[in-house]
């Protein structure tokens, strides 16, 4: 054997194993390539819910803190300002992404977070109210009271602990006002497709499956708009704050140390009317909303409280919101009280002291009011029974009002708007909003990906409170 030929063998044999290293080297190569490609697309779509989620939590972010500037610097001439300025942020776009804040109130979509207070709080309502609401019963309504109410007797077609334990549920009525929309639906009789209708992930925005038909559940008309069934008049969330419109804390007409000077200072008005105001706020059963259907002289002698009786409703009377009925005196022409004596007060007069003071000491936020600027005509019509012509009356005044309106003196005078009307309504009306809901949807401009963040927001004291945060 010559050593050229083992020398060309071995060269051969080298040249074997290289052309297999590269060849396996390649395969390799190729092989790690697709995993690092696979590696990077994935990380891209981690980064692109990431860029998304981030949009949605800058919308969020946002929003508050133009809640917490409206509520520092309360413009009292312009009760419309938070809500357009929230409109007006209703989109938004970063580097990476964009939010956008929408919602849909009586089948209308409308920018920007959804007001809880256009919708009627249910710890306010009473059974009567509560079965104005289409297909609701009256022994779901009581069912509804029972839950609420502090007494554990059930009304007679009602529902507490024992009517619950004896269905095998694991839980009772709270006997405490709800604390969500979702907490309705615990209530015996309330079926989730009544409460929700379309909106079946309670998030206020019509999705593709909520217009799909029976395509996916839930079953909807598919006709384009969202129809949110009793969610779309009722609210758990709405709540009251301690402080009034010009951004003080409320003036406490029924504290030692309120005297007729500080009432005068606070809302202008006569030394004898500041008297009479402060000895009708210190009568027992007062109530202040009693002076939009009742003189100040006729409630300050005291004859004027037949008419103030009954609480707000959250103790569950069989019909409390509706105990109004008398007038406690008031003489009405035209659709407005009488003020003949000079220590009465104007409707403007009597709109500032509902905006400005109080007779309960703030010691927690209790259910919210309805805000007139922002409510529907079904929730007046179909929750507060109003006559549809009466209640389309009270939008169009506040919509010719681009400003909205500022004090309930602007609905005293409306056409048809009698005590016994007003009565029951100025218990739950009100002319601001604290609690809104945000369903912010963010947008990453890495191929589309979305999250979305529905989060309510207490904004009556600073810091701004997060009540609820989910991502449906
Ligand atoms: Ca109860
Ligand atoms: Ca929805
Ligand atoms: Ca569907
Ligand atoms: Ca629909």
């Amino acid at each position: 054997m010559n050593s050229r030929s083992a020398h060309h063998n071995r060269r051969g044999a080298v040249l074997v194993i290289v052309i297999w290293a590269v060849a396996i080297a390649a395969a390799l190569a190729a092989g790690l390539q697709v995993v690092s490609f696979r590696q990077a697309s994935m990380g891209n779509q981690v980064i692109a819910r990431l860029q998304a989620r981030w949009a949605a939590r800058a919308g969020v972010e946002t929003m508050i803190a133009i809640m917490e500037y409206h509520t520092e610097n309360p413009d009292p001439e312009d009760a419309m300002a938070l809500i357009s300025e929230l409109e007006d942020n209703s989109y938004g776009e970063l580097e990476t992404g964009t939010w956008d804040i929408r919602h849909t109130l009586a089948r209308v979509e409308l920018a920007g977070p959804l007001d809880e207070h256009s919708k009627a709080n249910i710890n306010l309502l009473g059974q009567v109210q509560l079965m104005n609401i289409r297909d609701v019963g009256m022994d779901t309504a009581q069912a509804i009271v029972d839950w609420r109410d502090s007494n554990t007797e059930p009304g007679l077609l009602g529902a507490e602990a024992s009517f619950y334990q004896g269905r095998g549920k694991s839980y009772a009525p709270r006997n405490k006002d709800f604390r969500s929309s979702a907490e309705v639906e615990l209530v015996a009789g309330v079926m989730p497709e009544s409460f929700r209708g379309e909106d079946w992930n309670l998030n206020s925005r019509l999705d593709a499956n909520e217009d799909d038909g029976e395509f996916t559940w839930p079953e909807d008309n598919e006709d384009g708009a969202l129809d949110a069934g009793w969610s779309d008049l009722l609210t758990a969330s709405s709540r009251t704050s301690p402080l009034a419109i010009s951004g003080q804390p409320r003036l406490n007409l029924k504290a030692q140390e309120t005297d007729t000077k500080i009432l005068m200072e606070r809302v202008p008005m006569s030394e004898p009317q500041a008297t009479a105001l402060l000895a009708y706020a210190r009568s027992p059963n007062a109530r202040l909303e009693q002076l939009m259907v009742a003189p100040l002289s006729t409630l300050s002698t005291g004859q004027g409280q037949s008419g103030a009786q009954g609480s707000q409703g959250s103790q569950g009377g069989a019909s409390a919101g509706r105990t109004g009925r008398s007038s406690g005196g008031a003489s009405r022409r035209g659709g407005s009280v009488q003020q003949q004596s000079p220590n009465n007060l104007d409707p403007a007069t009597v709109g500032t002291v509902l905006n400005e003071c109080t007779i309960e000491e703030f010691t927690q936020p209790k259910a919210g009011k309805l805000n007139i600027n922002t409510t529907t005509e079904e929730v007046l019509r179909d929750v507060f029974d109003l006559n549809p012509r009466l209640a389309s009356a009270i939008i169009q005044r506040r919509d010719a009002k681009s400003a909205g309106l500022t004090s309930l003196a602007a609905i005293m005078d409306i056409p048809g708007m009698t005590p016994e009307v007003l009565s029951p309504l100025s218990r739950v009306l009100d002319v601001q909003s604290f609690v809104f809901t945000i369903p912010c949807k963010g947008r990453s401009f890495m191929g589309g990906a979305e999250h979305e963040m529905v989060v309510t927001v207490d904004r009556s004291t600073l810091p701004a409170q997060i009540l609820m945060y989910r991502e449906p």
